[in-house]
């Protein structure tokens, strides 16, 4: 059985353009695989709730909605992440070699505290296409030299591997929010609703 009070993790996708962030959301949050999905404006997330290690959790997934291709997402969209999820597409190189920069964005727009362990998970996608480029063995290679970033391989469309990919992003953000409850302190950009420092002044005119 679950125990304790359910916790929130904030998870985004980050990748380029047309590599299936959008996909791989839906297929895991809703099981379905759209060919015609049509993105929304602004940055949007979906909400699911599982159990994780024993602990019910809400998981906040955060997409993307086609401002990726100018790499302006803002910084409410980083902000108060407990796992990045990179995605590229394994049949085009370009989207592979952009990793790199979606994680140093990420870094320098999120900034956490430990960036050196905050936890990333690498997702190559479309393995169901026969031209794929990108081997296994480079993918997993970049990701060992990330400090071990977790990497899997999945098709939303075949919907292979997409249920262990988000497991493994569960467990990893919520290992991060544990952390975050232990020094609250040292995450300054959440809010104390409780605190009188929220509250209006007296002498507010409005
Ligand atoms: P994005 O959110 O990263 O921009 P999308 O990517 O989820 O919008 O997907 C981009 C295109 O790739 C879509 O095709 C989508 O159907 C396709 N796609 C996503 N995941 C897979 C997959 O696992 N396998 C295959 N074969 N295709 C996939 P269109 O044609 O609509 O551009
Ligand atoms: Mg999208």
């Amino acid at each position: 059985m679950a125990s304790g009070k359910k916790v929130l993790l904030k998870v985004i996708i980050l990748g380029d353009s047309g590599v299936g962030k959008t996909s791989l959301m839906n297929q895991y949050v809703s099981k379905k695989f759209s060919a015609h999905y049509k993105a929304t404006i602004g940055a949007d997330f979906v909400s699911k709730d599982m159990v994780v290690d024993d602990r019910l959790v809400t998981m906040q997934i955060w997409d993307t909605a086609g401002q990726e291709r100018f790499q302006s997402l803002g910084v409410a969209f980083y902000r108060g992440a407990d796992c990045c999820v990179l995605v590229y597409d394994v049949t085009m190189p370009n989207t592979f070699k952009t990793l790199d920069s979606w994680r140093d964005e990420f870094l320098i727009q999120a900034s956490p505290r430990d960036p050196e362990n905050f936890p990333f998970v690498v997702i190559g996608n479309k393995i169901d296409l026969e031209n794929r480029v990108v081997s296994y063995k480079r993918a997993q290679g970049w990701c060992h030299t990330k400090n071990d970033i977790p990497y899997f391989e999945c098709s939303a469309k075949d919907n292979i591997n997409v249920e262990q990919a988000f497991q493994t992003v569960a467990k990893q953000a919520l290992l991060q929010e544990a952390d975050v409850e232990l020094f609250p302190d040292q995450f300054p950009d959440r809010i104390d609703l409780k605190s009188n420092d929220n509250k209006p002044k007296s002498d507010c005119a409005c």
